[in-house]
């Protein structure tokens, strides 16, 4: 099955344009040419996807947008500012359903048309006045237990500005709420790792790109697609990972890609890269696989296991079948994940005999059992010996918020809190235990919705889900981002109360009660860094354009809030916007100036609308994961338990799970290729888009570039597409016991054959309110499997799906996820 990617194949690639784009929208600007832009209109800002220039019309008018800082490769995440702002799909005003409405007197006893109604508008006042009246019953019949403002999501860029943070800090003042643990991006690593490396790994700096450039000689880009995913930061970009991307493709470095699909890195990569097509779900095998060749031929680094890691010889007598009868061969492997034993041989020699990085990203931990993925890494990185060297082991962030860029000298910026900094005195905090008892996986609202009370494991703990009476969503799109969005809508149901706060009629904001018009980030000012690791720039981020229509900042909405509930001088600490804006960047100005970095004052640095590039570190150019351990692992010791790597964790073992062992196990997905029922004989995975950061875009006209039949669009193998009478571009329905979405199809040798590709965040968009509805615009969420990934992390599944796909034969139904609700018009 394993493939050499050819560059026969790009004639599959539709409408990528990735490489056109060098040089386009001359991203290169100076200091002078900044200064020049502002007094030409343009305006400097910053999103997640980076630093930005803005053009604006002598009417105050955004004509364009692009980027800010120099980059090789498009990122055409950064074209669409003015879409956003004048997007036909923003909220106006503030909307309270009709059916709620109608339902005020008896509100404990929830209509269930959540998702199937009409909405009313009504003025901020109003607004304001039945968000006061609901919170202070529920808070009074319920306490905070019965408030859920865990309100999980990417939101927008900015320091202040910070939707969930706001909403959290107003909760938090005026009398407490309930939470949640982890996030969707890694729900299982970051539970693992601590218990393996004793640090949750997945948002830490891997060795510098500048190292991996010097001295690897082999990198495996697993289950990672740096090309996309580095177009964005949880900050904002610093649009340098992708440039390494196109180093590492000059570098003669052997690269290869273990993933069922050609990634667009692979894309990019080209003829520097190999792509080894890899069954969903199925790395834990192919890693044991090598950990078998290693050791049938006496490679594996027994002075390092022994020096460095505990528990290395119980996981060689699983590897050779001592604990379970199965010794874990090439040829065991390659039946379960579809890459030839020959080929795993291979891969075994060629990473013993070379200085290898493994770049793994997060889709691979993203299913059932993903606890097992990133545990097996660090055991088949412990067996090769590199961990520490340069060049050598593993990074997990590679792909995420360019990590490996490297660290600059700099004052951090820091945000707004969730609690004031100065304490406060109308805090009552009797809340906060019961309240953290009662916060739960972020992943298992569906569970906790339709089980209030019940009891779950988790890291060890058993623990209590709450009865969630109202839901406050701020800055996130539970209706993309939940697994199996039909059982989502069900408990969905349930609570007495939902506002939404939101600049678009997302589909989470057509399932709520009352909505609330959020301005974007370019209707108001704010300030950012750029690289999550590299903290490479400060960023102004200037209002670009007034709030349209009644859209208010979520500060503005949560400072009035604070104010009825007597908190206001808690919330606001006296400041309003800029100067809040001065006192942060005050922070960071005094943590540069104690390591002699000159900044200029907040008021120059406003005033000068430019991006502030902080110096380059010789310590993070030259910075080396895990060489500290490696020089001296007693005076460095890991934060296990141990102070090593733990290839067996008796704490782990301890917790007697079923589903999670003492060390890293094959442990069978609930759905994959291997158990595929004959009605759902296909695996679909759900990676990152090219062109949207999750949900956020999809109603820009990016959509142009990618739509198919005017929907999502699906890759297919064309041997299945073949065998279903299935040709490009056509309409099909992709389903299974779960639901059912359309799409339209993209017949391409890009992914392996039994793999469907369809990218998340794709706004959910049910024909109707019944129990199975047909999402019209492709949101793979429909279909995923909503479990935990294990007791341990109870992360989730959102990779783990078998499903069916046909040719649509009905008439294609009028698509309605980009218009608002009635009454909305
Ligand atoms: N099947 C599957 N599911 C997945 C994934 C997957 O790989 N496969 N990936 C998962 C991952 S890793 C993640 S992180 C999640 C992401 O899920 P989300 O973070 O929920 O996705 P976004 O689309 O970024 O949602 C952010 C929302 O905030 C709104 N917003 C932006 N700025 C503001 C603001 O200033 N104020 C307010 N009030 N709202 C604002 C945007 O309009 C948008 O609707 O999805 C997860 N879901
Ligand atoms: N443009 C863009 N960038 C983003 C985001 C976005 O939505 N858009 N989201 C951001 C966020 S919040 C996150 S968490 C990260 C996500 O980062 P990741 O989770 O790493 O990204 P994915 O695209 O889900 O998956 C990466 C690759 O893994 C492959 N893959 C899927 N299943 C398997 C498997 O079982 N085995 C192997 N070997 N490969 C598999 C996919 O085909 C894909 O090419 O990206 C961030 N960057
Ligand atoms: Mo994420």
């Amino acid at each position: 099955m394993t493939k050499q990617h050819s560059s026969s194949r790009r004639s599959f690639i539709r409408n990528s344009g990735l490489l056109a784009g060098a040089g386009a929208l001359s991203p290169t600007m100076s200091a002078k040419a900044f200064a020049q832009a502002a007094k030409n209109g343009q305006i400097i800002t910053a999103a997640h996807w980076g630093p930005l220039v803005i053009n604006v019309d002598s009417s105050g008018k955004v004509t364009s947008s692009g980027p800010a800082v120099p980059a090789k490769l498009k990122n055409p995440l950064q074209t669409v500012v003015a879409d956003q702002i004048y997007n036909k799909v923003r909220i106006k005003q503030p909307m309270v359903r009709k059916g709620f409405l109608d339902n005020l007197d008896n509100v404990t006893q929830p209509d269930g048309k959540r998702g199937d109604d009409e909405f009313v508008p009504i003025s901020w006042k109003e607004a304001y006045d039945l968000i006061e009246k609901q919170l202070r019953r529920v808070r009074e019949a319920y306490g905070a237990d019965g408030i859920f403002a865990g309100s999980y999501g990417w939101r927008s860029s900015g320091v202040l500005h910070k939707a969930f943070t706001l909403l959290q800090r107003f909760m938090t003042l005026s009398g407490g709420y309930v939470g949640h643990l982890g996030d969707y991006s890694t729900g299982a690593a970051q539970v693992i790792m601590p218990h393996v490396m004793g640090t949750v790994e997945v948002y830490e700096q891997p060795t510098s790109w500048e190292v991996v450039l010097r001295e690897s000689k082999v990198v495996v880009i697993w289950s990672a697609n740096i090309a996309n995913s580095s177009q964005i930061a949880w900050s904002a970009s610093d649009c340098q990972g992708r440039d390494y991307l196109l180093k590492l493709k000059e570098s003669g470095i052997k690269v290869i890609a273990i993933d069922p699909t050609l990634s667009e890195t692979a894309e990019i990569l080209g003829d520097a890269c190999e792509w080894i097509p890899v069954n969903p779900t199925t790395d834990v095998p192919l890693m044991l696989g090598i950990c078998h060749e290693l050791m049938a031929n006496d490679w594996h680094d027994k002075a390092f296991l022994e020096k460095y890691c505990v528990g290395a010889d119980i996981v060689a007598d699983y590897i050779q079948g001592k604990e379970d009868g199965i010794a874990k061969t090439p040829e065991w492997a390659a039946e379960i994940c579809g890459v030839s034993a020959e080929k795993i041989r291979e891969l075994a020699k060629l990473f013993h005999e070379n200085r290898t990085m493994f770049m793994a990203g997060w889709a691979m931990q993203r299913q059932h059992h993903g606890e097992q993925t990133h545990w097996m890494l660090v055991t088949l990185a412990a067996f090769l010996g590199q961990i520490g060297l340069p060049g050598g082991g593993f990074g997990l962030s590679y792909h995420y918020s360019n990590g490996g860029v490297p660290e600059r000298k700099a004052g951090v910026l820091p945000n707004i809190g969730i609690t004031p900094s100065s304490g406060s005195s109308a805090n009552n905090k009797d809340w906060l235990l019961t309240a953290t008892e009662l916060s739960f996986p972020v992943a298992r609202i569906s569970d906790a919705l339709h089980n209030p009370g019940a009891q779950y494991p988790y890291n060890g703990q058993t623990r209590t889900y709450p009865h969630i009476r109202l839901i406050w969503w701020c800055g996130g799109n539970p209706f993309h981002h939940h697994q199996d969005l039909n059982r989502l809508r069900k408990g969905w149901q349930k609570p007495e109360v939902i506002i939404v706060s939101e600049p678009y009629w997302t589909a989470t904001a057509k399932h709520a009660d009352i909505v609330l018009p959020a301005t974007t980030s370019y209707e108001r000012n704010d300030l950012t860094m750029t690289g999550d690791y590299s903290n490479m720039h400060i960023v102004p981020m200037k209002k670009v354009v007034e709030p349209q229509g009644e859209a208010k900042d979520d500060y503005e909405v949560f400072a009035e809030l604070s104010r009825r509930f007597g908190v206001e001088a808690e919330f606001t600490e006296g400041r309003g916007e800029m100067s809040w804006l001065a006192h942060l960047y005050g922070q960071v100005e005094a943590a540069a100036r104690q390591q002699h970095i000159p900044m200029p004052r907040f008021r120059q640095f406003w005033d000068e609308n430019k991006v502030y590039e902080n110096p380059i570190s010789e310590r993070g150019v030259e910075w080396v994961r895990y060489a500290d351990f490696r020089k001296d692992p007693v005076l460095n010791p890991l934060g296990t338990p141990s102070g090593k790597i733990e290839l067996f964790s008796k704490t782990i073992e301890a917790m007697n799970y079923e589903d999670c062992r003492g060390h890293a196990s094959w442990l069978p997905p609930v759905e994959y290729l291997g158990n595929a029922p004959e009605e759902y004989p296909l695996h679909m995975v759900t990676p990152h888009s090219h062109y949207r950061l999750h949900s956020q875009l999809n109603q820009t006209s990016l959509r142009e570039q990618y739509a198919v039949a005017n929907r999502e669009p699906v890759w297919i193998h064309p041997e299945d597409a073949q065998a279903r009478d299935i040709a490009d571009g056509d309409l099909v329905r992709i389903y299974n016991g779960r639901g059912q979405v359309l799409a339209g199809a993209v017949v391409t040798e890009r992914v392996a054959k039994r793999v469907l590709a369809l990218h998340e965040g794709a706004w959910y968009d049910p024909a109707d309110g019944s129990d199975n509805a047909l999402c019209k615009n492709g949101c793979g969420n429909v279909l995923a499997i909503d479990r935990g990934t294990s007791s341990l992390a109870q992360g989730n599944t959102g990779q783990t799906a078998v499903v069916n796909i046909e040719k649509y034969s009905g008439e294609a139904p009028e698509l309605t996820a980009f218009t608002p609700p009635k009454g909305a018009a």
